[in-house]
């Protein structure tokens, strides 16, 4: 379990570094239960709100309400718990020191529920401020499926090959939402079945993976594209003839083929 928690303070502190975590911006969770063999005894009890059936009795780890990334980079324990939910899934009492969690929750749990219903093997599950995603969700034309489906995805991943090679899924949108609603929650549990990541638009990512290290790199190949397609425009603003050309549907088609992407979460 040290391990575990040591890669989420490595996560936190890229994420400081990357400015995509300016104060207590963005939050975590990471489903700790394989490292509880016997039910361990916790504190006060904290209703969720919901009631998630399928995490009853499991372990979180979960950052805290006002704590900063950079912060938990050196210090997880100070600025997160971990949490057992409780046997009727209905409330969650802290392991330990209890540091209240995340304003955000409802998502981070309500996706970890359904994580557990479809049996994934994901287990980490990451919300975070990547400056450049951001920017491109203050844009309607490349956020509306009615002006070409997926067009944000297919932006990105015509970027670089990587890209698509590595988040094949691609990115979903999630319409603007009060942080922190169990809207917001709803609107992201909607989405995360087809991606393993949303975009927040106007806000930041959500993001789901194996660790959290899978969680961020995803969320960080997704960034990069973004940030050479708006290196790109800067181009286009003094010579407005010319728009980034993006690779071709062929040369997306084969990278599709040759690296045998998979269309669905793998696990
Ligand atoms: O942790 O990022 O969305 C603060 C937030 C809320
Ligand atoms: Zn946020």
């Amino acid at each position: 379990m040290e391990n575990v928690i040591q890669s989420i303070a490595e996560v936190c502190g890229y994420i400081w570094q990357k400015g995509w975590g300016e104060r207590n911006g963005g939050n975590l969770t990471v489903n700790l239960t394989e490292f509880f063999t016997s039910d361990v005894l916790a504190g006060e009890q904290h209703p969720l709100g919901v009631t998630l059936p399928h995490i009853a009795g499991q372990y979180f780890y979960v950052k805290g309400t006002q704590k900063r990334m950079r912060d938990l980079a050196h210090k997880p324990m100070e600025n997160g718990c971990i949490i057992r939910i409780t046997d009727d899934g209905t409330a969650y009492k802290a392991v330990g020191e209890y540091v209240p969690p995340t304003s955000e929750l409802p998502s981070h749990l309500m996706v970890q529920d359904y994580l557990q219903h479809t049996g994934s093997a994901y287990k980490a599950t990451l919300h975070t401020h990547p400056i450049e995603l951001v920017a491109l969700s203050h844009h309607r034309a490349l956020l509306d499926d009615s002006v070409r489906p997926n067009r944000l995805t297919h932006t990105l991943w015509s970027m670089i090959p990587e890209t698509l090679a590595f988040a094949p899924l691609g990115i979903g949108i999630v319409p603007y939402q009060v942080p922190g609603s169990v809207e917001l929650a709803q609107e992201t549990l909607s989405k995360i079945r087809d991606y393993d990541v949303v975009l927040w638009e106007k806000h930041g990512v959500f993001a789901v993976g194996q660790d959290i290290m899978d969680a961020f790199d995803q969320v960080d190949v997704l960034n990069k594209a973004a940030r050479i397609y708006l290196d790109a425009l800067t181009y286009t603003a003094a010579h407005p003839d010319s728009e980034p050309e993006g690779m071709t549907d062929k040369a997306m088609q084969d990278v599709q083929r040759i690296f045998n992407l998979p269309k669905q979460r793998p696990c």
